[in-house]
């Protein structure tokens, strides 16, 4: 049995969530982490040495973290040849894709929930979301780009190339309405949005802590 220690409104956790939703897996899910607290909690550094969410935890004997790996094991384990391609080349640009959302196009994201949902409004700075949206809206421009003559980023199928850069541009397109508007973006994510696991641990959950 599969389970997933981390609270459902994390976009990492919610990007695990949508994979094993894609793959159909059996499941338990821990409000974990951010109000619920533990990540400090001795066996759970054991497992998570980092304290953060999420954590995945296999039949109680193998535990994997960050959230991007955990993706690529549940791909490659469960749907080879399909989420996780077989091609080589293919396979290299799916997590070119991945890395990139995690390492380039994320850190917009800390900044619009601490800014909008988490901080108390006297200390909110717009400033600082006007800055994120100036810095990100480019970046948002090359997946619009590379998404002009294809429906999904390696190509006419879903894979795990989506799951990390479709779960931050549900955040980017629902809270930065003064984005530019790149119309190949906008329909990659009512695509995505066609999907059931996506609405169930994306687009239906309020970001915060
Ligand atoms: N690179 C890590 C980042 C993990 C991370 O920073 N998670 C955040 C939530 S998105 C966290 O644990 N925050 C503290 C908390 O929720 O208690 C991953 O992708 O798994």
């Amino acid at each position: 049995m599969l389970k997933v220690w981390g609270r459902a409104n994390s976009s990492n956790v919610g990007k695990v969530m949508w994979c094993i939703g894609e793959l159909g897996l059996q499941h338990e899910r821990i409000d974990w982490g951010g109000r619920f607290g533990g990540n400090d909690d001795p066996d759970y550094r054991k497992m998570n040495p980092n304290g953060r969410v999420p954590t995945l935890e296999e039949d109680g004997e193998f535990s994997l973290w960050e959230s991007g790996a955990i993706v690529r094991y549940l791909c490659a384990k469960h749907s080879a040849g399909a989420l996780y391609p077989d091609e080589l080349k293919v396979r290299a640009e799916a997590e070119q894709w991945m890395d990139w959302a995690a390492v380039t196009l994320h850190p917009f994201n800390p900044v619009f929930i601490a800014n909008m949902f988490v901080l108390p409004p006297e200390k909110r700075d717009p400033e600082a979301i006007s800055k994120a949206v100036e810095t990100t809206a480019p970046l948002f421009g090359i997946l619009d780009q590379h998404l002009a003559n294809r429906a999904y980023l390696c190509g006419s199928e879903f894979t795990m190339a989506d799951i990390p850069a479709g779960t931050l541009v549900h955040r980017w397109i629902t809270y930065a309405p003064e984005r530019p508007k790149h119309a190949n973006l906008e329909a990659w994510y009512e695509r995505l949005k066609q999907r059931p696991a996506y609405v169930e641990h994306v687009s239906s959950v309020t970001p915060g802590r």
